[in-house]
């Protein structure tokens, strides 16, 4: 049958009498101008045709729609507009099914939502990632989705941005059914429908819901905000649903879209969600093809080591993990196994995943068992001796195709190469702690690190799922180095008058998970102590230097392992301690400095003050590319709230609030 064309990314082809319309408009099938426009005029076609008994809307590639279109945001709007389009498909006179191919999302799944039957092939998915924007649905999503799951499982998915399966989907009620050829199961289930009265959502009743129910899950949301907007925004429009008429609860809900998408918490997340696209994308080197890795190889089973393994296996990769002895070895597998249980009781593994993850693991004290590897990541104790040595025999071990990659915080990466007979093969691979949960991960670009090289982690780190952000070469690379910064900062001030206390009470309040103090404590003093004691020598004398951590490290306060720090943990809740007060106020004194105090927002904004000038200096000296990775960074290494963007985006934000 002739293909009929609606618009550059809508046409459609008639088969027996059902119209199939095809958005086609890669990469993810958003929702542009054209799509609304194509779609209008297949409705326009549709209704002008009595051959046609019904529709089925269905994406072409591997997305049913993957949204509005992001990019479309802060421009002036172009007709048709999204809830038009919706609106005009759930009044529809003749049948309209979804045949939801893949990701349905945002108004992809407003789109489905509104038709009169939605048919999920394997790979569809569903979801209202709007709050992830800092949003809310603005095309019925709050209004219609309740009447079809009832008001907690809506919220639920609403208020987190949560996608659901096929299946899922299925057993909520947000999927009529799943079909291993959707578009032809959409085609029978549309024909079905044909001339009888047809199953409208914005019509059906939201189911009844318990009050006590419904608290529980508004308060699960509200605990976990920590002063983003959207999310309570979505439960107080899916509430409505259950109470307003269709009409008016999608008058509150635009209202409360346009407000938020003009919002400087929606301009940060999205800001932060194009920074993720951006980010491990490297000028030139998307020409460079990276080598295929199979086996990966371990040293150092250790906390991070074992992280590391775990996220290896889960990501498919055979893994040799190598330590010193072979009673180690075994400790190691132990703790690998274990890392692997835990994921599987907290619902993220599948039995026969984890059997089929072990059965891929094999621990080794013998080096040259890593002669198969394709890579092999050290997470040996930090120490420049213990790596260069370890990197020679790894040199002489493994195939010359084979990457080295360091996982170092803190030593020169190029010394470590330097150790190698072709230092082009070796890059740093900087895992944060857990890394079978941490996202981030510092790739850094060594002085000698080849294209391909590079080319080839940065693949490897997103086929685990995570998040490369490159960095070239500097103590403490990007991370750690705005992180200095900031704690130095938070120390002056300690100094100036503030306690730390205060000081995380600003932070938290901004939106960090934790303040800075309490960060400390949880991590341990000693090793911060330990630096400080080895760069005492080559300080300069004339610097500013904080002394307060020190005295509490010389006092055994070292963080909550010791029972005390920054704070006291009498019931094992932080509290404020006189002693460290005591200490604080001693040191004071003997610099003569006479304490003022701090308002919550002069404390945020001489820390993101002090986070940006370090930022900055990373991008001049050529460290961080963009000031996106910085950003990036700082949110998903260290706490900073993604709905405020990150710290580069938020001093560069800070006037134009709204
Ligand atoms: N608009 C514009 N561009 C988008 C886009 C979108 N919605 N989604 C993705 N892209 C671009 C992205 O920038 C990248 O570009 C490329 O597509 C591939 O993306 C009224 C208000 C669909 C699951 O939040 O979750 O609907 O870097 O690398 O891993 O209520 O993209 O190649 O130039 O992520 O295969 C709600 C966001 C919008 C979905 C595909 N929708 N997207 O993942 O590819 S708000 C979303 C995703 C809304 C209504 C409202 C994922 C994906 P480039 P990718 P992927």
């Amino acid at each position: 049958m002739a293909e009929i064309r609606f618009s550059e990314s809508v046409s459609a082809r008639l088969e027996d009498d059902v119209l199939i319309v095809t958005i086609n408009n890669p990469p993810v099938n958003a929702l542009s101008a054209h799509v609304r426009s194509g779609l209008m005029a297949a409705l326009d076609h549709a209704a002008d045709q009595p051959v046609i008994a019904g529709l089925v809307i269905t994406g072409a590639g591997n997305t049913f729609i993957g949204g509005a279109d992001i990019k479309e945001f802060g421009k002036p709007p172009m007709a048709p507009v999204l809830p038009e389009v919706i609106e005009r498909i759930e009044a529809f006179e003749k049948p309209i099914v979804s045949a939801v191919n893949g990701a349905a999302l945002g108004g992809g799944c407003e789109v489905a939502l509104a038709c009169h039957g939605r048919i999920a092939g394997e790979k569809a998915s569903f979801g209202l990632p709007e709050v992830k924007l800092g949003i809310v649905p603005g095309a019925g999503g709050t209004q219609r989705l309740p009447r079809l799951i009832g008001i907690v499982p809506a919220i639920d998915l609403i208020a987190t941005g949560r996608a659901v399966k096929a299946d899922e989907a299925v057993a909520l009620g947000l999927a009529d059914s799943l079909a291993a050829d959707p578009v032809s199961a959409a085609l029978t289930f549309a024909q079905a429908q044909a001339g009888k009265p047809l199953r409208r959502t914005g019509m059906i009743a939201v189911p009844p819901a318990d009050a006590a129910a419904i608290n529980a899950a508004e308060a699960k949301v509200s605990a976990k905000a920590r002063g983003q907007t959207a999310p309570s925004e979505a439960v107080r429009l899916v509430k409505a649903a259950g109470e307003r008429e269709l009409k008016q609860g999608l008058a509150e809900e635009r209202m409360a879209f346009l407000r938020l998408r003009d919002s400087i918490e929606s301009a940060a997340l999205r800001h932060v969600f194009f920074a993720e696209r951006a980010a491990g994308k490297v000028e030139g080197l998307d020409k460079v093809s990276p080598r295929p890795i199979a086996i990966v190889g371990v040293v150092g089973t250790g906390l991070m080591g074992s992280g590391i393994a775990v996220s290896a296996l889960t990501s498919g990769y055979r893994v040799i993990a190598l330590e010193q002895t072979e009673d180690a070895a075994a400790s190691g597998r132990a703790r690998i196994a274990e890392t692997l249980d835990k994921t599987m009781r907290s619902g993220r593994l599948t039995t026969t995943s984890r059997d089929d993850c072990l059965a891929r693991l094999q621990t080794t004290a013998q080096a040259g068992d890593l002669a198969r590897a394709d890579l092999v990541i050290e997470a040996v104790f930090d120490d420049i001796k213990v790596k260069t040595e370890l990197f020679q025999k790894l040199d002489g071990i493994v195939a010359p195709g084979a990457i080295l990659a360091t996982n170092t915080s803190y030593l020169d990466p190029d010394a470590i190469a330097a150790a190698t007979a072709d230092p082009s093969r070796v890059v740093g691979l900087h895992f944060f702690s857990p890394a079978n949960v941490m996202r981030l991960v510092e790739v850094v670009d060594c002085a000698e690190t080849a294209p391909e090289v590079l080319a080839s982690a940065l693949a490897f780190v997103k086929s685990l799922g995570k998040l490369p952000i490159v960095c070239g070469v500097t103590e403490g690379f990007i991370g750690n180095r705005v992180f200095s910064a900031y704690r130095r900062e938070a120390e002056f001030m300690l100094e100036d008058g503030a306690l730390p206390h205060e000081i995380d009470a600003a932070l938290e309040a901004y939106g960090f998970p934790m303040g800075i103090f309490a960060v400390n404590d949880m991590a341990g003093l000693e090793i911060a102590w330990a630096r400080r004691k080895r760069q005492a020598a080559t300080r300069d004398p004339a610097a500013r230097y904080v002394e307060i951590a020190d005295r509490l490290c010389e006092a055994g306060r070292l963080g909550r392992k010791s029972g005390r720090g920054w704070y006291a943990y009498p019931k094992g809740e932080r509290a404020v301690d006189p002693e460290v007060t005591a200490i604080i106020e001693a040191a004071r004194a003997a610099k003569n400095i006479k304490p003022r105090s701090f308002t919550a927002e002069e404390i945020t904004g001489r820390l993101l003050l002090a986070m940006v000038d370090e930022g900055k200096s990373l991008l001049t000296e050529g460290i961080a590319a963009r000031a996106g990775d910085i950003d990036l960074v700082m949110i998903n290494g260290y706490g900073f709230p993604a709905h405020k963007g990150g710290p580069m985006f938020a001093a560069e934000h800070s006037k134009d609030r709204t």
